[in-house]
């Protein structure tokens, strides 16, 4: 095995008494074009336009740690405080700009911080790779120090989990993981790094990414959803997924707004759509507007494009007859998506960004359903009426004037609790800007996620939404925003609990409050402690004014709204879960659950 030349070209000791140390060989000459592995890696890395890598490092992976300082003009190594961050920040990378991202941690316990990354990739079907420095191969099955098998380990996590055990392996693994990664419903894959394998200097070219052409949708099908369309007199579509490019969005606005098809976006999923278009009509997701969800029931073709059916979408699978009562055209980049819990009238095997160019290329349709349409628009905005609340802090008036604040292209992260609600019951997200969180409900991901945003995209303003919950889950990664310059704007909602715990809490065992409440610092002040911006609001009116001194003051900011705790949601309080749990149960609703609720 080839001495790294970085290691050989350590220089010796200078001075001082200690004995000489016996000079270290000099390496062998390398042959023409061979590369160490750690090297090869980061040349693969580039190969596949990957320009940003998040990590945190560890002693598993010094080699590539030296490749990366070989390539740092075209790649950059964002170096993290906690590989959760990291792994949300690589996520968000990619759904923020539809390529495939990548994450770098430590083995043993730098994979078991990085695994809720891997876990939300999974869920949120975002493309990611995730490195992970692996023991001396040599050593294996010893239980050696932070010694894991991987492939054990992530195999529920992940799409794929591998090792890469010799260097000339490097371009062609590297190559299929994206591969697998971006194929079909996208998704994480896992790829440990024997320590040995990183240092074998070998000889192998670079491979980079395939001309695959996407899945298209078939003449017949497109003629099918025609006539689909043509009998419906209550259509309305679903959309969702992930690896949406600019065009796409566009031809899909194109051909669901022109046929003025009221539009709902799965859960999280606002960055799709302009939701100041007269065909937006809300979110299907955790804290959908029951009435919404009512109307959705009466719709007799849902086009679902590219979301998965899942448990948040479909109301913990209540929203639709899985036998196929109710006329799906699902479309799917993969197949075994379509039809899993639900039959469809027309299943379509697709890039969803291939079928929104030929649906926007369709003859418009007639239409006929404009009422209904424009009911549904209605009752968004009604629901966005702000409603008289408890307390000096309006949430729903401070999300319209947040509203007036972001720029045009501005970037909103979200955590998971049941403050996030707040923004997605009142904004209407214009086309520029992006909303973008953890479909798979993980606490801990706004931060990240905003800091990872704002350094991929520095120009733009990007704004964090956060509880005081998940703030203290990931919220030191704003120490990664120093380090690389960059200024979020993180809000967070303190109403001093796990809120969302707490609501289902006083719903299933109201009083009883078990392990739901917290005890908070002053997040403003720990905000400056890291050379930040700090405000706290404890008033409505109070809130324009701290936004804008947060924007003006140019450094990573931090706005605690001091919420009222009674105020659970946007929806209900505390009282009246209580006194609803007192009441009781209403009937059973008319439709059968399909699958029991997961807890
Ligand atoms: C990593 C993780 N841990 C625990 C949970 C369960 N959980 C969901 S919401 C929530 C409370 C969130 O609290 P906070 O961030 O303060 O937001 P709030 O609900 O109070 O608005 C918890 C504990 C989760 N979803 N993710
Ligand atoms: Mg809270």
């Amino acid at each position: 095995m080839a001495t790294p030349a970085s290691r050989a070209k350590r220089p010796a000791a200078r001075g001082g008494t200690a004995p000489a140390k016996p000079a270290a060989p000099a390496a062998p000459p390398r042959a023409a074009g061979a590369r160490p592995g750690g090297r090869i890696l980061a040349d693969a890395l580039v190969a596949h336009g990957i320009d940003h890598v998040f990590a945190v490092p560890g002693e598993s992976y010094l080699d590539v740690l030296d490749g990366l300082y070989a390539v740092r003009d075209r790649l950059h190594l964002i170096t993290c405080r906690f590989e959760a961050g990291a792994a949300h920040m690589a996520e968000a990378h990619a759904k923020l700009t539809g390529r495939i991202a990548a994450a770098m941690v430590t083995r043993g316990p730098g994979a078991c911080h990085a695994a809720i990354g891997v876990h939300n990739a999974m869920q949120d079907s975002t493309p990611m790779l995730l490195f992970v420095g692996q023991i001396p191969f040599a050593e294996t099955d010893r239980d050696s120090f932070q010694e894991v098998d991987y492939r054990r380990m992530f195999s529920p996590l992940a799409k794929w989990v591998t090792q890469i055990d010799q260097a000339e392996r490097i371009p062609e693994i590297v190559a299929h993981a994206v591969d697998v990664a971006i194929g079909g419903r996208p998704g994480p894959v896992v790829i440990a790094l024997s320590e040995e394998m990183q240092r074998q200097s070998v000889t192998v070219p670079d491979i980079g990414p395939a001309p695959v052409t996407p899945a298209h949708p078939d003449l017949s099908a497109m003629r099918r959803l025609g006539d689909l369309l043509d009998g419906a007199e209550r259509p309305l579509a679903i959309i969702g997924g992930t690896l949406w490019h600019e065009e796409g969005r566009a031809a899909l606005h194109s051909f669901l707004n022109g046929n003025n098809l009221p539009v709902c976006v799965g859960f999280r999923r606002q960055a799709l759509y302009d939701g100041t278009a007269e065909t937006y009509v809300g979110d299907l997701g955790v804290g959908s507007d029951p009435a919404l969800v009512a109307r959705v029931r009466e719709a007799d073709l849902v086009l679902a494009i590219g979301t998965r059916l899942g448990e948040a979408v479909t109301q913990g699978y209540t929203l639709f007859d899985p036998g196929g009562a109710t006329a799906i055209v699902h479309v799917h980049a993969d197949a075994t998506e379509i039809g899993r819990v639900f039959r469809p009238a027309l299943g379509i095997v697709s890039c969803p960004n291939a079928f929104a160019l030929a649906a926007a290329a369709m003859e418009p349709h007639a239409a006929p359903w404009g009422e209904w349409t424009a009911g549904l628009r209605r009752l968004r905005e009604a629901g966005r009426v702000v409603p008289r609340l408890s307390g000096a802090l309006n949430l729903g008036q401070v999300m319209h004037d947040l509203a007036g604040l972001l720029t045009d292209d501005a970037i909103v992260t979200t955590d998971a609790g049941n403050f996030a609600p707040w923004a997605t019951r009142f904004i209407n997200f214009k086309p520029g800007q992006r909303y973008i969180g953890p479909t798979s409900g993980a606490m801990g991901y706004g931060v990240p996620a905003a800091v990872g945003a704002k350094i991929v995209q520095p120009k733009r303003m990007v704004v964090a939404l956060v509880g005081d919950g998940g703030f203290l889950m990931t919220g030191q990664e704003i120490a990664t925003a120093f380090h690389h310059g960059v200024a979020p704007i993180v809000i967070v909602f303190n109403n001093q609990m796990y809120g969302t715990i707490r609501m289902h809490q006083e719903r299933a065992f109201p009083g009883r409050v078990s392990g739901t409440t917290l005890t908070n610092p002053d997040f403003a002040r720990l905000m400056e402690a890291f050379g930040g911006h700090g405000e706290v609001v404890e008033a409505t009116a109070a809130f324009i004014p701290a936004f804008r001194r947060a924007v003006d003051s140019g450094r990573p900011a931090l706005i605690e709204l001091r919420t009222d705790p009674e105020q659970i949601t946007s929806r209900t309080t505390i009282s009246a879960l209580r006194a609803g749990a007192a009441r009781p149960a209403p009937p059973a609703p008319a439709r059968k659950r399909a699958v029991p609720k997961k807890r």
